[in-house]
């Protein structure tokens, strides 16, 4: 059946897009009943207006948070217009029929994302507004409910066409919506309550939660918790993504490692070109020569002032993000050329030693591997001692095999990184793949070290790296049949370290 709107109640939280609908209602003699801002409002717009405080001879008390809960705005909305009994009660308790109610809540999810203290995330459960939506969807016979201000033109739409009416099957289209509205804002209140330590810790802090384009991928939802311009300033390029902190992330964390001039190229948080130099110049050309196809696309960081000249040469490649301590005047000029580019200038800050992980129901904590081997400490093993060279290239290695995920391989020689095997399930499969991408470059592996981040369990490696002309292996030991892997170095001529320490990184 139509129905016609008479009484309408209208409590809303954001007011804008609301003001064609009311006059719209105003102009079919639509009486309003409405609470302290959205009254307001309506009055702005030259309306009458009916403070829902003259219905229920109540002020708004508790500091907003009873309002219309009251049976003088229940009664009006909940009674069936069809039954006698309702009819006579609300005569008797002078209730006037409430025909539409339009509520917009409180936004709880966006201030849970704001990282607001938990009491202002608390007051902004919406309580009286939650009960409006759903006793106006429960009695969608008689009337109509708009739950979210999306909808206002809808609701427009249709007293347009239909005369001022809506149609029953306009109502209960309405009535679903609202219940998908309440169902939603009950479970951002749920998951809020169930999050996890953790989160909460970062949530409480002084940092605000900052949104994120979108996580990994475009339909997962981001967030960061933490102070990035403590740690870097942004010179240049669009906002930072889910996944280019991941890779900054790991980027800061290699780089740390390195003294001397260096720089380093990442890619989905490996690196994929890494080249130690006296001077940052030839450290990017040998850097990118490492893996010219990687690079295109990734983060690039180095541990010294980029100059005009280097940054000419970075200039020349595809790159999502480069981090420096700082930049030449001439640099930046070149580098901002393509306003997209992420251009990060570091700051000196000394970063958290802990490392989270969400797993299962809970979360992981351990300490950052924050050690790493001095050659003096890198026990050789062999017959044949590893040449001062090769030494330098072992530890430079070691580096490598530390930031890079498991299982991996890492073939160095001169301060550069040949090849790496990344993130395979065996370590035969890691040093393969180090070696073809090795050639496939054009890099002659002889000559050259190769570190792996745990301990070999078979001889394979070893055999299969000598015969390639690898003279120097560095690796943690510590497999029961070590002695194997040492046999087979000894047979070959080559020379090994063990360290003592495992790097994984899973
Ligand atoms: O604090 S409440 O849960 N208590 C209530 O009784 C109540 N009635 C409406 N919040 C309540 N509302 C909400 O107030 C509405 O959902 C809407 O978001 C807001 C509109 O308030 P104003 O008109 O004063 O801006």
């Amino acid at each position: 059946h139509p129905v016609k709107i008479k009484n309408a109640l209208i409590s809303v939280y954001y007011k804008d897009g609301l003001e064609p609908l009311i006059k719209q209602l105003n102009d079919l003699g639509v009486t309003f009943y409405s609470t302290g801002g959205t009254e307001k409002f309506i009055r702005e717009l030259g309306c009458d207006v009916i403070p829902v405080e003259d219905l229920t001879s109540y002020p708004s008390i508790l500091g907003g948070r009873v309002k219309t809960l009251h049976p003088k705005v229940f009664g009006g909305i909940l009674s069936r217009r069809g039954l006698n009994e309702d009819k006579e009660q609300i005569t008797q308790y002078e209730i006037p029929e409430i025909d539409l109610v339009i509520v917009d809540l409180y936004p709880f999810e966006e201030t849970v994302k704001a990282a607001l203290p938990e009491e202002e995330i608390i007051e902004k459960i919406d309580i009286g507004g939650i009960s409006l939506i759903r006793a106006a969807a429960k009695n969608f016979n008689d009337v109509v409910i708009i739950a979210s201000k999306n909808d206002y033109s809808k609701l427009y739409d249709i007293l347009q066409e239909n005369e001022g009416q809506t149609l029953l099957s306009h109502r209960r289209e309405f009535a679903k919506k609202a219940f998908n509205t309440s169902s939603h804002y009950d479970t951002a209140i749920f998951n809020y309550f169930n999050q996890t330590e953790p989160l909460q810790v970062f949530k409480q802090s002084e940092q605000q939660a900052k949104t994120l384009r979108y996580g990994e991928n475009p339909h997962q939802k981001g967030y960061f918790y933490g102070d990035l311009e403590a740690m870097f300033t942004q010179l240049n390029g669009k906002e930072l993504s889910y996944n280019n902190l991941v890779d900054i992330d790991a980027a800061v964390a290699l780089i740390d490692e390195f003294t001397e001039p260096t720089f380093a190229i990442l890619k989905h948080t490996n690196a994929c070109g890494v080249a130690t130099r006296e001077s940052l110049l030839p450290a990017w050309k040998d850097a990118l020569a490492c893996d010219p196809v990687s690079a295109f696309g990734g983060v690039i960081i180095c541990n010294g002032e980029v100059n005009g000249e280097t940054a000419s040469e970075i200039n020349k490649l595809f790159f999502e993000v480069l981090i420096a301590p700082s930049f030449s005047e001439e640099a930046l000029k070149v580098l901002t050329e393509k306003k997209n580019r992420i251009l990060l200038q570091r700051k000196e800050v000394k970063l958290p030693g802990k490392l989270f992980k969400t797993l299962l129901n809970g979360v992981i904590e351990q300490d950052k591997d924050s050690t790493i081997e001095d050659p003096d400490q890198m026990n050789p093993v062999t017959d044949r001692k590893p040449s001062s060279e090769e030494l330098k290239d072992l530890f430079f290695a070691n580096k490598l095999v530390k930031h890079t995920k498991s299982n991996t391989i890492v073939l160095a020689k001169n301060g550069q990184l040949i090849a790496s095997g990344v993130g395979q399930t065996s370590r035969v499969d890691a040093l393969k793949q180090a070696l073809e991408k090795a050639a496939s470059f054009g890099f002659d592996v002889k000559g050259s070290v190769m570190a792996s981040d745990a301990f070999f369990p078979f001889p394979d490696c070893v055999e299969i790296a000598s015969d390639a002309g690898i003279t120097a292996v560095l690796q943690p030991g510590g497999s029961i049949k070590d002695q194997l892997s040492v046999d087979m170095a000894n047979q070959k001529g080559i020379s090994m370290v063990m360290t003592g320490v495992r790097h994984f990184k899973h």
